[in-house]
């Protein structure tokens, strides 16, 4: 069928929106209609070069909408079924799927590959095959993914919001919750409020901490922040050191978790530096692929017990945890209408990537 798309045809261009050709899936793929799709940062890095894959790429890896359409083999979820897409598929089968890690699917490696899972294309424009990013490719009304990429939710769930859940809210609700392990009675510091740092905020809450402070240059963030979960705020992480210091009465955050727009190894040092004894500082930000190497001090592991973890998609099991974070979201527990700043037509995606580097936007998304 013929649609459109926002293609990335080479580093450092805009967005461009036009006609693409999407071929009906495969047996083990299926057709969704979309709702909605996140602007996240991680399709920025790729249109920058900071993230290298393959292109032409179609963007887009947060997005939730209608099944339409399923290939022959396809089990999982028929048409009319409501579905959020994956970032990092869930194969069921692999060691990590089977462990309990699905985040780490070994189906994942397809998000570098830049052919689709079973190889090939499924999206042709000016004659030419188009990647896809995520292997989903959510800034188009339509995508054909593998049924491995998506998971069913409840109808009543509003599409627009769920959205948020294929990637940044449950990387943030994750890193609070999984991977920086938060405890009733935790301090927990959340550096940068976009739509990951939101839901990190609310995962700290879901867990109990008592103090909740939230870190980011921007004053309107900041009182956001302040909505969702925080209870303390700082422009800097060297601002926020004395603060700390008087609220914890020396002791440090418990959890300390990295969510800036773009990660640098010289955030660690001081990342590290707001953490408690045997605290653990997480780092969930993406970071351009020539910026490889982070500075610790030793002394912080080895005398002071502190931890430093990586993370991807929160470490959470996103098949069994989208649908828990969405009952989250039912009950109140989750805010995701306010983590939602502005809307935009899939024509105004360039637009809305200069907001979001403005810092307008918590997070801006695309309605279809
Ligand atoms: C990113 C992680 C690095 C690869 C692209 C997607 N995650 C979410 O934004
Ligand atoms: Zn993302």
């Amino acid at each position: 069928m013929k649609t459109k798309a926002a293609v990335l045809w080479e580093y450092g261009s805009d967005w461009s929106v036009e006609e693409v050709e999407l071929d009906d899936p495969g047996p083990h793929e299926v057709r969704v209609k979309l709702a909605a799709s996140g602007l996240c940062h991680s399709d920025d890095h790729v249109r920058t070069g900071d993230l290298q894959v393959r292109l032409p790429m179609v963007g887009g890896h947060e997005g939730a909408g209608v099944v339409e359409a399923v290939g022959s083999a396809v089990t999982t979820v028929k048409p009319g079924d409501h579905v959020v897409l994956m970032f990092v598929p869930a194969c069921g089968r692999c060691r990590w799927c089977a462990t309990g890690h699905s985040n780490l699917c070994d189906l994942g490696a397809y998000l570098m590959i830049g052919e689709e899972i079973g190889g090939g294309f499924r999206i042709h424009a000016r004659g030419q095959d188009v990647s896809t990013m995520c292997i989903l490719g959510t800034f188009s009304p339509y995508c054909v993914v593998h049924e491995t990429s998506v998971v069913k939710i409840d109808d009543d769930i509003p599409l627009d919001k769920a959205a948020l859940v294929g990637c940044g809210v449950t990387t943030g609700w994750g890193s609070a919750v999984y991977l920086g392990e938060t405890r009733p009675g935790d301090t927990v510091v959340v550096v940068g409020i976009g739509g990951i740092g939101a839901a990190a905020l609310q995962g700290a809450r879901h867990a109990g901490a008592k103090y909740i402070m939230a870190i980011d240059p921007v004053p309107w963030k900041r009182e956001m922040a302040l909505k969702l979960g925080a209870t303390h705020v700082a422009e800097s992480m060297e601002a926020a050191l004395e603060p700390l210091v008087e609220l914890t009465r020396g002791q440090l955050a418990d959890v300390a978790i990295l969510t800036v727009g773009v990660a640098r190894g010289a955030h660690i040092g001081p990342l590290m530096s707001l953490v408690a004894k045997n605290g653990r500082a997480v780092v969930t930000a993406v970071a351009p692929h020539y910026e490889e190497q982070v500075s610790l001090k030793l002394h912080d592991l080895t005398f002071f017990q502190k931890q430093l973890r990586g993370g991807l998609f929160g470490g959470a099991n996103p098949r069994a945890d989208i649908p828990k974070l969405l009952e989250l979201y039912r009950k109140g527990d989750i805010l995701l209408d306010e983590m939602i700043t502005r809307t935009y037509t899939l024509e105004e995606i360039n637009q809305g990537y200069a907001d979001m580097m403005e810092g307008k936007n918590i997070r801006g998304l695309i309605r279809f």
